[in-house]
């Protein structure tokens, strides 16, 4: 195959895979797709348009992309045994907001989690459509455990009678009572919505609970750790089946990407593999190995530790913001975002702890062994804090990413 024409472009692609391949990144919400599931996205599929379901098109000449996305359903409910299933949302905010437009009018109650607690913007934030179109209502973490405030959930959705109850986070590290948080749904009259975007692979693996049978809804991503394309994607009871449909499309997308859709059932298939289940486990011991190393070295990990993929960090033991060691990390190679911890006094454009996580490095064939060197180069880089030391590390970075190459030779052909 010839080169992308377009050198600019050729030239910046070619920077980005050097820079995934050389640094060692620990955003929770990343990972490394596999070269089956980036080529398949790649593919003529993205000439088609496909407004409709499977089967039941508004154009001619769907009869190849509905076999394909008839799969990507059947695998997805497969995964997470689920009563329906649709593969059409183009993000995980996508997905959310498909779910109110099912559930809601303008003006409902939402009753979700904080987002400096771990929550997220189409949870109902102010500056997100979620939060301008509906009235939302907020529960947190308990201040002693940090987890989440079961007394707090329930007596918030008594006294404010909310439509739909949010569960699933974005940056909280331990397992979900799904059960728990359908009871209160029920009391008082709720939909239970799980958004497991961050945990789907873990879910899809059994490594976290699922949320059927207690949810009515669930929304989740495939390209955090279930390691598949971008995207989103909705699953429902059958009673719902319709209204979740119709709310999608046509109420709030056009036409469905159908090579992200087929990425999606290759990613799916992928999920199921053995070899898959054994990632997950992985993830989960690099997490807590990372999480483990970094206290023993005085740092305070929020809720003391993690049942999944990601930790929050609180630097305050060593007086860094979360700005300063993201910004130090980065030269040093190892990429992390800033995180407000729970109750933090810093506003979140600078904040008090990192959320580190493990799902990139993992991919990558990384274990336990790597997750102490990486988090002891975390510890001499923010106790440092010093550029000079992080230039050092930078070096003992690129020694060991070159070990554990990402996608070795796939992408020659660009
Ligand atoms: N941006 C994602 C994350 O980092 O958690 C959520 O949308």
């Amino acid at each position: 195959m010839e080169h992308i024409k377009d050198n600019e472009i050729y030239e910046l692609i070619k920077k980005e895979i050097k820079r995934q391949e050389e640094n060692l990144i620990l955003i929770a919400s990343e990972n490394h797709a596999s070269p089956h599931v980036l080529k398949t996205m790649g593919t003529p599929l993205s000439n088609k348009y496909a407004e409709g379901y499977p089967f039941k098109r508004y154009y001619g000449g769907c009869e190849v992309v509905d076999e394909i996305e008839h799969i990507a359903i059947e695998r997805l409910k497969k995964l997470f045994n689920a009563e329906h299933a649709n593969v059409q949302p183009h993000s995980g905010t996508q997905a959310n907001l498909a779910v109110y437009l099912a559930l809601l009018k303008p003006g409902d109650t939402i009753l979700s989690m904080k987002l400096p607690h771990g929550g997220h913007l189409s949870h109902g934030h102010k500056v997100n459509a979620a939060g301008k179109y509906y009235r939302v209502v907020q529960y947190g973490v308990r201040k002693d455990t940090e987890t989440i405030d079961f007394d707090q959930v329930r007596d918030i959705a008594k006294r404010e009678r909310p439509k739909i109850i949010i569960c699933g986070y974005s940056a909280y590290p331990r397992q979900i009572d799904f059960k728990t948080f359908r009871e209160i749904a029920d009391e008082v009259g709720a939909y239970l919505l799980a958004d497991i975007a961050h945990i789907t692979g873990i879910v899809a693996t059994g490594f976290h609970p699922n949320p059927f049978p207690y949810a009515h809804v669930v929304t989740g991503t495939t390209h955090k750790t279930l390691r598949g394309p971008r995207g989103g994607f909705i699953l429902s009871t059958k009673e719902l089946a319709e209204k979740i449909d119709k709310a999608l499309f046509p109420g709030m997308q056009g036409g469905p990407l159908m090579h992200v859709i087929a990425a999606k059932a290759v990613c799916f298939k992928e999920a199921m593999e053995p070899e898959f289940k054994t990632y997950i486990e992985q993830v989960i011991k690099n997490s807590r190995k990372l999480a483990d190393v970094l206290k023993e070295k005085g740092l305070r990990i929020v809720s003391g530790g993690t049942d999944t993929h990601l930790s929050l960090i609180d630097l305050r033991p060593l007086g860094i913001t979360g700005k300063e060691a993201e910004d130090l990390l980065g030269i040093a190679g190892i990429v992390v975002n800033k995180n407000t911890i729970t109750f933090d006094e810093k506003p979140p454009t600078i904040t008090s702890g990192i959320r580190i996580g493990s799902p990139c490095v993992t991919t990558r064939g990384m274990k336990e062994k790597e997750m102490e060197v990486i988090a002891n180069y975390i510890y001499e880089v923010i106790s440092s804090r010093s550029e000079d030391k992080a230039k050092e590390i930078k070096q003992k970075v690129k020694e060991l990413t070159d070990k554990f190459p990402i996608y070795k030779d796939s992408f020659n052909d660009l």
